[in-house]
């Protein structure tokens, strides 16, 4: 029965085990929310005021317009907005967390924290103008953190946010100036979608959309800080050899699961399980301390430490059926509430640690960086107390996991490239496209989502483009997917990928060291670390002194379900992307705001949304964005 929602196998084993033990997964949430709201669906119920619910009739045989007289596009452009808004919101939440982290290192020093990559603090401070020349780490960390504050706090608008304008190309940075659509402050960018999106103001689905595109622009924003300042704090991700699925717990280790997303608090907690081991073999756990990570926070502790993903999005409460989770520690985003249920019925801790980030029924033991080192300590060892009261009758741990090559980031597929062409690193990857050797990049990220029978969609596109020879890079529980199923293998190179892909991904593999090609997906990291990709594609665009939008780049989340990944899809249309939805976007009712989100946006910005819920069809449609990509280009 499984197989109609995942294609995990570890699925197979768990999914019955909760039936039988009469333990609700999301799933059998799905079934019990039968039939779903069609006005919901299609976007046109309105709830922003109290006159409301308000809801047009799609038939058109009843309410054309809500009370106050919105209409349909009105309706479903304000509550995308409102999703875009969340996304940035949450992803500039995390930038905010960690930029304030790194001036509280710089000026008064954090005992759990340092400054681990100084080569890139240096290029970092080059890049947002900082000056370095006879200043110490910690006066450079000081401003690159303080100008990253001042992000959200600039009251210019005029002048851009400096992680947009100066990560992105001029050309691309340009033409979002002219269309209005420049973020110049983060906070305020967020704030405006509210504001203009309140009962009684914005009215025109158009200006709606753009205010929203500007609201993506701040959620990359948000986003590049995090991952770049996360990186001089935790080290820039190399590769690095490790497994996913679940078949990494280990049945006589204390299994610590980290989910969630930000790395200040997981990085502690992994400083802390090394240090406490010898604890968790005394009481018993011959095996010590296992640490695995679950979403992407399991992405982030497994591109930097090398710890191995448990499971990803959908997965995450079925996780627990193995009754070999010691505890669950989680921070902040895609945390779902049911873990504190599953917990419940076995004796896994479910620690939260965020004071805005609660769950009723679970341990809140509030983290903070100044006390991370005694907080994380109080978890490690509340696991090693819950690992005692473990029932191994009730252990099921399946046997499944697969070895994954991970760590792409930016710098890492620079110095592989470089191992080929140490004077101009990224000639080889210009020249395989220019050849048609590599016939495009697809960028692979998002969530999973029940309506998709899980990681299928990701398996079967991403199959499809590699014969075709596009080059896959992937992030978040997208990457997760990858991971679990398989694909980040040299084998899965050897298997997968058309000929001219995979003499290249060997040309590159070798000559960084591999003994054979890279693995045909390149992990890059957590949903945040998308940003990565688009830093790559500034990089090839300022190399061949073109637009983002000129170049043979598409984006695909085939089974994306959060707001955050709304958010992310809308800067990649608005940087140039062809971006594939595999699910049907909750936009349907007003047909303006599909025309121009997958019509109008195409001259705005050369990207565009592709909805598509067939995934070999979706594929099709991906490559033919290529090729014309590809036409236009000359090439
Ligand atoms: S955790 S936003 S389910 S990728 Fe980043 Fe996964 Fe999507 Fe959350």
């Amino acid at each position: 029965m499984t197989q109609n929602f995942s294609i995990d196998k570890s699925m197979d084993i768990l999914v019955p085990l909760a039936k039988k033990e009469c333990i609700e997964t999301p799933w059998d949430r799905y079934e019990k929310m039968q039939p779903q709201c069609g006005f919901g669906e299609l976007g046109v119920c309105c709830r922003i005021c109290w006159k409301g619910p308000c809801r047009i009739d799609p038939f058109g045989k009843g309410a054309d317009r809500g009370i106050c007289g919105a209409t349909a596009e009105v309706i479903v452009a304000r509550n995308l907005i409102r999703m875009q808004a969340a996304g940035a919101a949450s992803h500039s939440e995390h930038g905010r967390h960690i930029a304030l982290a790194m001036e509280h290192l710089s000026k008064h020093g954090l005992e759990a924290y340092s400054i681990k990559d100084e080569t890139k603090l240096m290029a970092v401070a080059s890049t947002l103008g900082v000056e370095t020349e006879g200043r110490s780490t910690q006066e450079i960390a000081h401003d690159v953190a303080q100008t990253s504050l001042n992000d959200y706090m600039n009251q210019d608008n005029s002048k851009g946010c400096s992680w947009f304008t100066k990560t992105l190309p001029a050309k691309r940075v340009q033409k979002l100036k002219e269309l209005g659509v420049m973020p110049h402050n983060i906070d305020a960018t967020i704030s405006n979608i509210m504001a203009r999106s309140h009962v009684g103001c914005d009215s025109d689905h158009v200006n709606l959309l753009l205010g929203g595109i500007r609201g993506a622009l701040a959620d990359y924003t948000g986003m590049v800080l995090a991952t770049e300042l996360s990186d001089i704090m935790f080290g820039t991700p190399q590769p690095v050899i490790t497994k996913a699925n679940l078949g990494v717990l280990k049945e006589n280790a204390v299994n610590i699961a980290l989910h969630g997303h930000n790395p200040l608090l997981s990085e502690v907690v992994c400083d802390m399980a090394i240090k406490l081991n010898e604890e968790a073999i005394a009481a018993g756990a011959t095996e010590g301390i296992n640490v695995v990570g679950v979403c992407c926070t399991g992405n982030e502790v497994m591109l930097r430490r090398g710890i191995p993903l448990a499971t990803n999005y959908l997965s995450q409460d079925i996780a627990i059926m193995t009754g070999a989770i010691d505890s669950m520690v989680v921070d902040v985003q895609c945390i779902m509430p049911s873990i504190a249920s599953v917990g419940a019925c076995f004796h896994t801790e479910i620690i939260t640690t965020m004071p805005d980030n609660k769950i009723t029924g679970t341990r809140h033991i509030e983290f903070s960086e100044e006390e991370a080192l005694e907080k994380a300590t109080e978890i490690v060892r509340l696991s090693i107390e819950a690992y005692k009261r473990r029932d191994p009758e009730r252990v099921n741990i399946p046997q499944v996991k697969e070895t994954a090559i991970v760590g792409f980031s930016k710098e890492a597929i620079v110095s592989a490239l470089a191992a080929v062409n140490p004077e101009e690193p990224l000639k080889p990857l210009i020249d395989a496209i220019v050849s048609g050797d590599i016939k495009g990049v697809a960028l692979f990220a998002g969530c999973n989502n029940v309506r998709v029978k899980q990681d299928n969609a990701y398996m079967t596109v991403v199959k499809e483009l590699l014969a075709q020879n596009v080059l896959v890079l992937a992030t978040g529980c997208g990457a997760g997917a990858f991971a679990k199923n398989g694909m980040m293998t040299q084998e899965a190179s050897k298997e997968f990928c058309g000929e001219s892909l995979l003499k290249i991904l060997t040309l590159v593999g070798e000559a960084a060291g591999l003994e054979g090609p890279l693995p045909p997906v390149l992990h890059m990291g957590s949903c945040v670390d998308n940003s990565r990709a688009a830093l790559v594609a500034s990089a090839l665009a300022e190399a061949l002194d073109v637009d983002l939008s000129d170049l043979p780049i598409v984006a695909s989340a085939p089974e994306l379900m959060s707001e955050k990944a709304v958010a992310i899809g809308s800067w990649a249309v608005a940087l140039g992307f062809p971006t594939h939805v595999g699910v049907m976007p909750q936009i349907t009712g007003a047909p303006g705001v599909v025309k121009v989100l997958t019509e109008d946006a195409k001259e705005l910005f050369g990207g565009y949304f592709i909805p598509e819920e067939a995934p070999v069809e979706a594929a099709n449609k991906l490559y033919q964005a290529i090729l014309e990509k590809r036409q236009r280009l000359g090439i």
